[in-house]
């Protein structure tokens, strides 16, 4: 341990000489660049993964009900706006099943929102829902503001389609 030691002030001695400056000003910027490259490389980690990383909701949960009866099929509210931050759960009611297709969602969009989506039968798409309680929650956080349409697939001819305005 002591040896090992030494051999960092040395080491950092020689950096010192070699840059040939002031040594207290060397060591404190040295010292500096060690506490900041742990962090960095925790930070590096972070970054890969935020980049394409679910925001969590930090504002309201709005619920929308997935009724079906037979002849009428509907989300309720079939619109909706929330501010940023805000998520959507939608709840199975009756009538399934049912799930929640985005539609023709803009390219800026389409990442964070994929990313916000826990689990997908394909992409925007959430799985189908059978049976009653069940939910599917998406936060919007981070997704651009706008209003995103989306439909029931199994029910889409019927009418069941919806958006979520983004604020
Ligand atoms: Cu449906």
């Amino acid at each position: 341990m002591r040896f090992n030691g030494l051999a960092l002030v040395a080491g950092a001695m020689a950096i010192v000489a070699c840059s040939g400056g002031d040594k207290n000003a060397q060591q404190t910027s040295a010292t500096q660049n060690d506490t900041a490259a742990a962090p960095a490389t925790q930070n590096t980690g972070a970054a890969t993964t935020a980049a394409g990383a679910a925001a969590p909701i930090t504002g309201t949960i709005h619920e929308v009900k997935m009724i079906g009866d037979g002849q009428t099929y509907k989300f309720d509210p079939a619109k909706i706006t929330i501010k940023k931050g805000d998520g959507i759960k939608w709840v199975m009611v009756s009538g399934g099943p049912h799930n929640v297709a985005f539609l023709n969602t803009p390219d800026a969009a389409k990442s964070q929102l994929s990313a916000n989506m826990s689990s997908q039968m394909k992409e925007l798409t959430s799985p189908m829902m059978m049976n009653p309680n069940e939910t599917y929650t998406v936060s919007f956080a981070n997704v651009p503001a706008g209003t995103y349409d989306y439909h029931c697939e199994p029910h889409a001819a019927m009418g069941m389609t919806g958006s979520v305005t983004v604020q």
